[in-house]
């Protein structure tokens, strides 16, 4: 048994408890007792987990009873404080690995090494709701991935939306309270959907442009595999002979976008408040891992300046027909955690976590990030040695310095020198491979004013407008309806329509007939004359950029007894080719038994399973098992809302009546609109569930025509 204080490094322990301490986390064996031992935290075994320590049987508790009170006081102490935003998080572990080097542009080795892996932490997030809220919520997503590269650690807190509500993080308090619930009254929950979030925004012009993207499908994604990531602001690359060269990140899933409808999510958050949490879950554990391309937009000084808006400004973006998203490398997020809280829930980002050839930009936003970060982990954490939580240590690389003590210090420097410079010896600054700021020449005198290039907050929200499909556009318009539906003031609804104005007519037009406004209200004058039309951009579309295949989603197949095999065994075979995953919903739990006489087993019960859980459904029953579905409410909701929310219904001739008791007419059987005969060979099928799902219903949809009402 070694002597924890002796340093002597154990060959790798057998079975028994490993604990990391000493400077660089060592692994050090400090006990080899039997692993199946209840002990208390002491290490001391207990003879008897069920019962506290008494006078008697039925007499007073003991104080002496030292484990039942530490038991309870560990209890009594286990939380800490949630996020004060992005408290609702998800995260797994993964690899980037780099294809293409970057050595022209930067001396950080984690983009010019071709073909280094460099291992990863990436939690996703809400950002409005409490940890314990729905995934389904409409609102942006954070995407924060932690790089452990050998210089270090490099943290991109990015989100799924590429530019931000406000431009000076001095507002972000405001913000976050604006959308969060009410101090008086503490509702409502993880939804911008009322007065305080949207008297805010409507009286924030320079949020309009983020607005399209939170309105939009981006917002209420189907999964966190399917959709991209973005660093936001303007970064810089800095190469070996010093050059800066700006640069903007991006996570591209090569799944594809794909979102849901909004009446799906209010379903599916019903049905399961951790829908995209356990479909990560289920992904990785199934052994199909999502995978990103990571691309980088590079620009110079000279395309910052010709540029028709400021690079430093966080609601603008920088279309890609303008400068083309390069992809440099992918990563893959395959590891699942071993312990929710000490990873997930005890990772700490900072956007001020960069390594040597990554600096910062003077984006205002990233200059208050910079600061925020650090300071919330603190309280969070508890303690300014958060470094020494396994997740958060440096993995490729040493870790020195004369940093010392705080609370629960588990890397402390050794030696008589906690100093620098010092005759003892110890770490020393070294100026060829230690991080150096990029010598930025600053001038200007000190004042407190928005620039004028941060003016124009209408060109870019209309840009990404129209840019997006009818079915896309009517979506924001459905809604802004809702939203501002939600509001009880006229006034904000009025102030915030007047704002649509100056994006587009008839997008104003639309809501206000929604809102039943008795006329279009007065749009604001815009602080700067918007730039000319800006061309649309496809990449701002997610119907443009949707899956190619079926691969990585779920098909729910409802059974009946007595249900072709055949048809079964061909539909789970199409699936797992792709690969996709497939479930069965049946009557009972217990499943159904097939046409040979096999038993199909459930995976979900039928009112447990609804299809707001599925990309599209089949099904599979015999005559007599629809004639008694047809009798069921939870049966005919799952058919209708399948036909509601443009899915792909796959069916077998005996499930007709079925369709007929969801409301599904004839014509719609046979015409392909969604609904599918289920040939025998089931792969035809989920081919054309890999289509689009709007295809044959609402992409040709007028934007005037749409009926709101
Ligand atoms: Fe932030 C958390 C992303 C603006 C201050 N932010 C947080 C997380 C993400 C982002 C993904 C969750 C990190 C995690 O999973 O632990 N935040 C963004 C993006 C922004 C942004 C993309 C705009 C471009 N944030 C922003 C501003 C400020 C903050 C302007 C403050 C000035 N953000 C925080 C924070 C959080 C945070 C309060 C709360 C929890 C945490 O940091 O670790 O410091």
């Amino acid at each position: 048994m070694t002597n924890g204080t002796n340093n002597e490094h154990s060959a790798q322990p057998e079975a028994g408890f490993e604990v990391r301490i000493g400077d660089g986390g060592e692994l050090h064996q400090l006990a080899t007792g039997d692993a199946d031992t209840l002990t208390t935290q002491q290490g001391v075994a207990v003879a008897d987990d069920q019962n506290s320590l008494r006078l008697g049987a039925r007499g007073p508790a003991l104080l002496e009873d030292f484990h039942l009170r530490e038991k309870l006081f560990h209890f009594d102490h286990e939380r800490i404080p949630e996020r004060v935003v992005h408290a609702r998080g998800y995260g797994v572990h993964g690899t980037f690995t780099l294809t293409e080097s970057l050595a022209e542009f930067t001396m950080a080795r984690i983009l010019t090494e071709v073909g280094e892996k460099t291992p990863m932490f990436t939690r996703f997030s809400t950002v409005a709701g409490s940890k314990g809220s729905f995934d389904l919520a409409r609102d942006v997503r954070g995407f924060a991935c932690k790089f452990y590269t050998k210089q270090g650690n490099w943290d991109i807190v990015a989100n799924n939306i590429p530019v931000f509500f406000i431009q000076d993080a001095i507002k972000f308090p405001d913000l976050v309270h604006a959308a969060k619930p009410a101090p008086d009254r503490n509702f409502p929950q993880a939804q911008t959907a009322h007065d305080n979030f949207w008297d805010f925004i409507s009286l924030t012009p320079e949020s309009m442009h983020m607005i399209m993207w939170t309105m939009s499908d981006r917002a209420i994604p189907r999964s966190f595999r399917f959709m991209e990531g973005f660093g936001v602001h303007s970064f810089r690359l800095i190469n070996a002979e010093g050059k800066s060269t700006f640069v903007k990140f991006h996570f591209k899933p090569k799944l594809g976008l794909q979102s849901v409808l909004w009446n799906e999510a209010v379903k599916i958050n019903g049905a399961d408040p951790d829908f995209h949490r356990r479909d990560l879950w289920d992904a990785i554990d199934m052994g199909n891992p999502p995978e990103w391309d990571f691309g980088v937009q590079l620009f110079d000084d000279a395309f910052a300046e010709r540029f028709a808006f400021d690079v430093l400004d966080p609601t603008k973006i920088i279309p890609e027909e303008e400068v083309p998203v390069k992809i440099i490398g992918s990563f893959v997020l395959d590891g699942l955690v071993d312990n929710f809280f000490a990873e997930t829930e005890q990772v700490a980002f900072c956007t001020q976590n960069v390594v040597p050839g990554i600096g910062f930009s003077n984006d205002p936003l990233l200059q208050g990030r910079n600061f925020s970060y650090l300071d919330t982990q603190l309280k969070r954490l508890g303690s300014p040695n958060f470094t020494h939580i396994p997740i958060n240590q440096p993995r490729g690389c040493p870790v020195h310095n004369f940093q010392q003590d705080g609370h629960m210090a588990m890397r402390n420097p050794k030696g008589r020198a906690n100093y620098e410079p010092n005759s003892w010896g110890g770490p020393r600054e070294n100026p060829d491979t230690g991080y150096s700021h990029f010598p930025a020449e600053e001038a200007g005198t000190r004042i407190q004013r928005r620039p004028e290039s941060f003016a124009d907050h209408y060109s870019q929200a209309r840009q990404f407008f129209v840019s997006q499909t009818p079915i896309e556009q009517k979506h924001i318009g459905d809604a802004l309806v809702f939203e501002l539906s939600k509001c009880q003031r006229l006034d904000i609804r009025e102030r915030m329509v007047g704002h649509l104005r100056n994006i587009d007519e008839r997008l104003a037009q639309i809501v206000a007939t929604g809102l039943g406004l008795a006329g279009l209200p007065p749009a604001p004058r815009p602080a700067a004359p918007p730039v000319a039309d800006l061309p649309p951009s496809d990449a701002l579309s997610i119907v443009k950029r949707g899956p190619g295949s079926f691969a990585g989603r779920k098909l729910g197949i409802l059974l009946s007894d007595g249900a072709s095999t055949a048809v079964v065994n061909a539909l789970v075979a199409a699936v797992e080719s792709l690969p996709a995953t497939c479930e069965f919903i049946t009557p009972k739990i217990g499943g159904v038994t097939l046409d040979d006489g096999t038993l199909a087993a459930g995976k979900q019960k039928i009112d447990g399973g609804p299809s707001v859980l599925y990309d599209a459904v089949a099904l599979v029953v015999s005559v007599q098992g629809a004639s008694l579905l047809a009798r069921d409410a939870a049966t005919r909701d799952f058919v209708a809302d399948a036909f509601g929310h443009c899915k792909f219904i796959g069916f077998s001739p005996e499930a007709v009546p079925l369709l007929r008791k969801a409301g599904i007419e004839e014509a719609d059987m046979d015409s392909g609109m969604m609904s599918l005969k289920i040939a025998a060979d089931g792969s035809a099928f989920v081919e054309r569930c890999g289509e689009l799902r709007y295809r044959d219903r609402e992409l040709t949809l007028d934007l005037d025509a749409a009926a709101f009402l």
